[in-house]
Formats: structure tokens, sequence, C-alpha cells
């Protein structure tokens, strides 16, 4: 068994992992150019979401049950999706409202409206920039960016820094971070720099078992196997985060794509393997050229809300407790197949070993076993007929702190 440091996150981190489900939004110039990497010489003129909406966008994110909300401002293209004094090449030189619209500022009012957390994806690969071969010149660029962004669209839950295509460079991680914890200080880093919370390593959607929240190395993207070398005074919590796109490998809308659409048992699957392996999900949604999410992913993603409410919402019994045995009993036999565990991370992620029993006609027998409990973890089990479900802590670092152990019949 590996042998895993206790250590403990901080309070934003607690808070982060808390919400567990993130809507993730690509838009900007590869939209009309049936793209996923443009390469920075789309004509902005092309640039026209003649109905968008952004509250459609947040709205639907916040009916399916999602907490936050992260938005591409600026992808590997380099367009921006704010009118940013840094270049031309954003919704300023389009015809989208007559160069007078800004999509960071619709999402930043639309989360404030629908009580949803606001995210920023700030792409450091930039393949428009005529400055991007010069490293201190863009490293300024970029910092003005981020200055513009951090701070003109807060509070910031999030700041997703995506490695791909900076494999190999070198930014000035020190200034980038530190312009995040001057204006945005209780947001989350993604992956790069200092970061608070680490990329999962692939983007299905779906983490390892068990995934430790103190596992300190990542990949920097999925295009090379490089670990990202982080500054020193990263933490040594480090959650991570599921990103998939709701389009089979789409990150971007595309016409006539809508077989990629994930199925509900593709998108159930990603649920149990990355919330129900305690890490956050950020699942992508791709506005079209409308300026809309088309009205099959809006319906499936809304499904897939529905379901997760569905089978989580109504324990059959929940109860926390402590120490190396918690016994949760209900009012009466029901059929269990489901098991939700929780630690109270504040303390740590202590448990290494536990097994579930139940009492099945008198006898306790073995349902589950596991090693990482940590924020959450979810198991689908075999129906059994149960009275009495007892959590036993098989090796441990200290005392257990269980904040929640539930059993659900997702049949009923
Ligand atoms: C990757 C990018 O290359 C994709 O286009 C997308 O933005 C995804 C979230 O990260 O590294």
């Amino acid at each position: 068994m590996e042998k895993v440091k206790l250590t403990l996150p901080t309070e934003d981190q607690i808070a982060w992992q808390n919400l567990d489900l993130g809507v993730f939004c690509h838009f900007g110039i590869n939209t009309f150019c049936d793209q996923e990497w443009g390469e920075g010489k789309d004509s902005p003129q092309l640039f026209n979401p003649k109905e968008l909406v952004a509250g459609q966008w947040v709205k639907l994110a916040k009916d399916a049950g999602f907490k936050y909300f992260i938005l591409t401002a600026k992808h590997h293209d380099g367009f921006c999706l704010w009118p940013t004094a840094t270049t031309d090449y954003s919704v300023k030189s389009s015809p989208w409202k007559d160069g007078k619209g800004d999509i960071v500022r619709e999402c930043a009012d639309a989360c404030q409206k629908e009580g949803l957390h606001f995210g920023i994806y700030l792409s450091p690969w930039d393949r428009h920039e005529p400055c991007y071969s010069d490293i201190e010149a863009y490293d300024d660029f970029y910092s003005q960016q981020l200055t513009e962004l951090m701070t003109q669209y807060g509070p910031l839950i999030e700041v997703w820094f995506d490695g791909a295509g900076s494999e190999g460079r070198k930014y000035n991680w020190e200034r980038i971070v530190g312009i995040v914890k001057q204006y945005q200080p209780n947001a989350m880093i993604f992956n790069m720099g200092q970061p608070t919370i680490r990329w999962v390593g692939n983007e299905d959607g779906v983490a390892p078992y068990p995934c430790w929240n103190t596992e300190s190395a990542a990949k920097i993207s999925m295009f090379s196997n490089e670990k990202v070398a982080w500054l020193p005074g990263t933490p040594d919590w480090l959650p991570a985060e599921c990103d998939v796109p709701i389009r089979k490998n789409h990150w971007f809308w595309h016409p006539n794509d809508e077989d990629s659409l994930l199925s509900m048992d593709e998108l159930m699957h990603i649920y149990y393997h990355s919330v129900g392996h305690g890490t956050n999900l950020l699942l992508n949604i791709s506005p079209d050229d409308r300026g809309l999410v088309p009205e099959v992913d809006a319906k499936r993603l809304l499904e897939f809300g529905a379901e997760i409410k569905r089978r989580f919402s109504n324990p059959l019994g929940k109860i926390s407790g402590s120490g190396n045995e918690v016994v949760l009993e209900l009012e009466k036999e029901t059929s269990i197949d489901h098991i939700l565990i929780m630690e109270d991370i504040a303390f740590g992620e202590r448990v290494r070993k536990f097994e579930i029993e139940a009492n099945v006609d008198g006898k306790w027998a073995s349902i589950a076993a596991g090693t990482a409990i940590g924020h959450k973890f979810i198991k689908q089990v075999t129906p059994v007929k149960a009275r009495e479900l007892k959590l036993r802590i098989l090796e441990t670092v200290e005392n257990p702190i269980i904040r929640e152990f539930s059993c659900f019949n997702s049949e009923e």
C-alpha cells in the first residue's frame, strides 16, 4: 500500500471540493470554423453569434444542478471574448453587437444572477499573438490579459491554466500566480505554476481509484508525458478535477455532430468515476454558431442532472461518526444499491482501507471494500436487503472522522 502523508486542505479547497460539479464552456472563433484548434488566422468578421444569450448557458448549468461555470476567455487561437486592451484580435473587431459586446461580462453577470460561481480559462499558448515567440514580451502581454480578467470579472472560483501547446515552454509563473493571488486570493489555480487543484490526467472524465488528494504530480497536457514543474510552496493537498466534453472529443461546437453527444450511460459512468472517486467533475458544453447551447445537448445535460438528483438526493439513511466502526441503522429493512461515504476532509484524508458490511438475516456480509474515502466515495453495489450497514475502517492514519455514511435505493 502506498504510504500517504496526512496533510490538510485550505478552507478554499474544501469549499471548492464541496461543489462537486462544474460546467466548462468552450466558445470562440473555432465555433464558426468547424475546428478545435484554430491557428489564430481566422478573421474576427466570422464571429457573429446573432442569438447569443449567455444567460441561457449559465441557467442551463444551474438547472442541471451544477455549481460553477468556467468560460474560455481565450483559447489557443488567441481570440479574446472580452474587449481587451492588449490586442485587436477580440470581440471588439467582430460584427457581433457592432464590436461592443463582452461575453466574459455576460457570463460573469449571469453567474451572479443565478448564484453560480464563475471561473475563467485563459490559454497561455497563443497562436495569434505576434510577440508569443519573445518570452519576456509575451509574459507582459499575458500578465496584462490576466490582470484585466482578474480585476473586472470577479469574484472567481477558479482560473484554468491549460498546458496544451505549452509543453517545454517557460512562462513567468511566479508573476502569473502572483496576479491571481493578488486579485482573486480565494480562486483555485488549475494545474500550473503554484496550483491548488490538479488535472486528473485524461479528458475522459474519469479518475483512477484510489485518487488521493495528496498526489504530488500531474501531467502538463494530453500531448506529452511531461510532468508539470510546480513552484515551491505548492500545497501538498492537491485535489483533482476531471474535465470532459459532453460531445466526445469535441470541446467546441461542430455542425452535424449530434452523434458525438454522450449517452446517459456514458455520463453516469463518468459521474461514478469522477465525483464517485472524490474529484470534481467539469463537464463541457459547446454553444453553437447561433450562440446557444443546442437543444439536444441542453436536454441531455438536464437529464443528467435530474438523474444524479434522483439517485442521490434521498438517502434511505444517513449518519456521521468517528472511530473504526460506524453503524448505519435504517428505519426498516430495505433494498440497498448505492453507498456513499465522505470523510470530513478538514481533518485530512485519514482512511487507508475499509470495508462495508450489511446485516443480512442476522449475519454480517461484506458488500463493498476500498482504500481511499477522502471527500467522497460512491459505490454501486449488488442490491442487498438489510436494515443495518457497518463501515469498518481497517487501516487509518489517525482516528477517522466520517462526515457522512449513507445508502440509497435507486430503483425506488
Ligand atoms: C486541452 C485543449 O487543447 C483543448 O482544446 C481543451 O481546451 C481542453 C480543455 O484542454 O488541453
